[in-house]
């Protein structure tokens, strides 16, 4: 009843009288008061005027499964929300509520990780009530080689919830990163679980990781790292940024898999890449060499142009992309 409440304070500017409240959802006035109690506790700002009923004045920075549910507004993406205040990592909580059956757009978020995860071994560090860390769980109806293409598009969601909750521009470090700034301010992890039997998807899990709130960062990743906040965004509220970016990802997502390519969002990434028609080292693995980017192809790959005047279509995989003066 919590979530049901707090959705229709949030649906109406106005007073919502406790009468109208208990007929609604067929209780006392006093179990009514309590939900307001609750609420308020967790620090929204009610306003209860006598024979006029409660009102929603203000939100802080709250993170709870209440609060995500009664904002969400999508179909799918994020309706069926799983809300810690501390995990190992938002991925691995994922992979296992996907193991365990759970239907594609579960989302999963934490207020803290222990062990958050980057690419390749790397850890993806945050502290409690600074920052957004979230897992969402697809069970995309295509080919294996077509999930990393789910990590361009939700760049691309996130880019758009953030140009949405703070009015900035940001831009796109293919294949994973957001940057503001020429700095860092999210990173996406996507993993994969497979039908044994058949080799198709089972799973995907997207990990979507946007520094919000912090001041300061560790010293190991101060010129690399920074947050909406340090960026000018202040009083970004976490919730509200998690929604818009669901709402981005849900289409952008249907468009991925009607099309099975990236052709309805090709143009707005291409634009809003970062390093587009300049030069860049590709940071592949199997060896490194350098080029000048082209934008990405319908299928998400990088295409740089080398010396040579040979096009080559870099696989995000495991690549990691630099420009030439630092990590942007
Ligand atoms: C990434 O890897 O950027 C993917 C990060 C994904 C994090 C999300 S949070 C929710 C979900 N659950 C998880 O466990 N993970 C996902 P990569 O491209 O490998 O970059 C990792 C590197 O970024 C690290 O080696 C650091 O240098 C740097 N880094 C670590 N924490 C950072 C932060 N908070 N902000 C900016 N850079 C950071």
């Amino acid at each position: 009843m919590k979530t049901e409440i707090l959705t229709l304070l949030r649906e109406r500017s106005d007073y919502v009288s406790g009468q109208d409240l208990c007929q609604k959802f067929g209780v006392s006035r006093t179990a009514v008061w309590k939900v307001i109690g609750q609420l308020k506790e967790e620090g929204y700002e009610i306003e209860s005027v006598p024979r006029k009923g409660y009102r929603l004045v203000q939100t802080p920075d709250i993170l709870s499964e209440s609060e995500l549910v009664s904002r969400m507004d999508t179909v799918w993406a994020g309706r069926n929300v799983h809300y810690l205040t501390e995990t190992d990592s938002t991925n691995q909580q994922a992979k296992r509520l996907a193991e365990d059956g759970a239907p594609h757009g579960t989302l999963v978020v934490a207020d803290m990780q222990t062990a958050g995860k980057g690419r390749r071994g790397r850890s993806w560090q945050q502290k409690p009530g600074e920052a957004i860390a979230m897992s969402i769980i697809l069970r995309p109806d295509f080919a294996p080689e077509y999930a990393s293409m789910l990590t361009l598009a939700a760049a691309d969601s996130v880019v758009k919830g953030i140009e949405k909750t703070t009015g900035m521009s940001p831009m796109i470090k293919w294949p994973n990163d957001v940057i503001v700034n020429r700095k860092k301010v999210c990173g996406i992890l996507t993993e994969m679980g497979m039908n044994l039997e058949d080799g198709s998807i089972d799973y995907v899990v997207v990990g979507i990781g946007i520094n919000v709130n912090q001041t300061e960062f560790p010293e190991e990743i101060r010129q690399i790292a920074t947050s909406l906040r340090l960026e000018g965004g202040d009083g970004v509220q976490r919730s509200s940024l998690i929604t818009e970016v669901m709402r981005a990802f849900e289409r952008d997502y249907e468009l991925l898999t009607e099309r099975k390519c990236l052709s309805g969002i090709l143009e707005e990434y291409n634009a809003r890449l970062i390093n587009k028609d300049a030069a860049v080292k590709v940071l592949d693995p199997k060896g490194e060499f350098t080029g000048t980017s082209l934008g990405i192809n319908e299928r998400g790959e990088l295409l740089v142009k080398k010396e040579d005047g040979t096009v080559t279509e870099v696989y995000a995989g495991e690549v990691s992309v630099r420009g030439f003066y630092g990590y942007v």
